[in-house]
């Protein structure tokens, strides 16, 4: 980066940003697929992947579509796509929970790949849609025609056998299908999980070599998150009578926000594929209408998840209740509610910010700005809202909130999450999919 002539570092170009992002996707590209970062995520990831194509388009088109092909290799025969692919070439304890302990192969319908049997937000057709729309040609439709049924069963997946609730939204059955594992969304619903912390002596964390402890999830989080897997691992991974058995059943406000979009998507893609659009417009539409009955409350004015054992919204106002912007079908009183959220001291949002959105609350007492997803800020819910102020006329907010995303990297480079105050990197140096999510935003000014 340069340096300038006066006597702090200057700010490093939008091209040299540009060559960091490209130098970071391409030293985390494993033969057929990007690994979120070299050291703590080894393996490939779902929805990483997604927003990682999204940004390799822009550079490498053919690993774009190469990252979604191999992912969805791994898709199982219900229609889940795995929330982990496990890179066989890897040694054992590469990762904790690895292959040997989600045991995949013992479950009907699993990949020839060791897999995880979770599913994470399903944005997958977005980014698919968004990065043949970014480079369209004879190899990008190719693509979307092979992809097209697989997108399609993903969402079969998700509405039919996830529907614990009954109105066609999908349920998360751990807090790692959301993605943002310890969000304090997750506190109340993990509280009721029986776990004792002295579970995690059997095993080894393999993710605090890496990054600081006090920078994670606690143990007692993970010994809830073994717990959690374990109770569905022993039910062969099948969710017929999860609302009589399974411990953590919540519909969340990002998950159920990306099975929208993933509807409008495909309504893109289908005349592309030859397909009819209009059925999914009709999901499309049913699903926002389910997403503002069960999960906005008019007197927070925000969505929260909702607990599908207590049948109770979770009061914590985190940035999951920003999501549901992205959705471009959003009544106008919840887009309204959301950008006024957004605006407010809990996130910060405006034309000018002086501190990055955070992924929880700042004025809350749990707020905690150095652990993970309780605080600190993320590129991929920066991306995400910034997208649906686009679609929905907040370009001057949207400007705001691009600036910030690029201050964050020329701060601290392609870090995994940042200090909501002071930008400093966290986590894992060299991540995937702030790299490719850089890319983005600086090829759409
Ligand atoms: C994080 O989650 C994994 C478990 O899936 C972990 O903590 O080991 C989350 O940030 C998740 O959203 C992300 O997909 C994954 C890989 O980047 O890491």
């Amino acid at each position: 980066m340069a340096a300038s002539a006066g006597s702090g570092p200057a700010a490093p170009t939008h091209a040299e940003l540009r060559r960091l992002a490209v130098a970071t996707l391409d030293g985390n590209w494993e033969h057929d697929h990007t690994v979120p970062s070299r050291t703590l995520y080894p393996h490939q990831w779902s929805w990483d992947s997604a927003f990682i194509a999204v940004g390799l388009v822009h550079v490498r088109p053919d690993r774009a579509w190469r990252e979604l092909r191999t992912l969805f290799a791994a898709q199982w025969t219900d229609g889940r796509v795995p929330h982990i692919v496990f890179n066989p070439a890897l040694r054992v304890g590469s990762y904790f929970p690895g292959p040997e302990f989600w045991n995949s192969a013992a479950a009907d319908g699993a990949p020839a790949a060791a897999t995880s049997g979770l599913v994470q937000p399903p944005v997958h057709a977005l980014a698919a849609w968004l990065a043949h729309r970014r480079a369209p040609s004879e190899e990008s439709a190719r693509a979307l025609r092979r992809l097209y049924p697989r997108l399609v069963a993903q969402q079969r997946y998700l509405t039919v056998h996830r529907d614990v609730g009954g109105a066609g939204l999908a349920c998360i059955v751990h807090p790692w299908e959301s993605g943002v594992d310890n969000s304090p969304a997750w506190d109340a619903p993990m509280a009721a999980v029986p776990a004792d912390v002295a579970v995690m002596r059997a095993y080894r964390r393999h993710d605090t070599t890496y990054a600081d402890a006090a920078h994670r999830p606690t143990d007692l989080d993970y010994a809830r998150y073994v717990a959690i897997v374990a109770a569905y691992r022993e039910a062969g991974y099948r969710d017929d009578g999860l609302a009589g058995r399974h411990p953590f059943l919540v519909e969340c406000p990002l998950v159920s926000a990306a099975l929208g979009a993933a509807e409008h998507a495909l309504a893109r893609i289908a005349p592309v594929v030859g397909a009819d659009p209009g059925p999914h417009r009709d999901r499309a539409a049913r699903i926002t209408e389910a997403l503002v009955e069960r999960l906005y409350d008019p007197v927070t004015g925000t969505f929260h998840p909702r607990d599908l054992r207590t049948d109770r919204l979770i009061p914590a106002r985190t940035a999951l209740g920003l999501m549901p912007l992205i959705l471009p079908d959003l009544p106008a009183r919840q887009v309204a509610a959301v950008v006024t959220e957004a605006c407010s001291a809990r996130f910060g949002l405006s034309a000018r910010m002086d501190r990055p959105l955070p992924s929880h609350d700042r004025t809350a007492p749990d707020f905690e700005p150095l652990r993970y997803w309780r605080g600190p800020s993320w590129m991929n819910l920066n991306w995400l809202l910034w997208r649906g102020l686009r679609s929905h006329g907040r370009p001057d907010l949207a400007a705001g909130l691009r600036q910030s995303m690029l201050d964050l990297v020329a701060t601290a480079g392609c870090h995994e999450y940042f200090h909501p105050d002071t930008r400093a990197g966290l986590g894992s140096p060299a991540f995937s999919w702030t790299a490719s999510l850089l890319l983005d935003v600086l090829a759409e000014s």
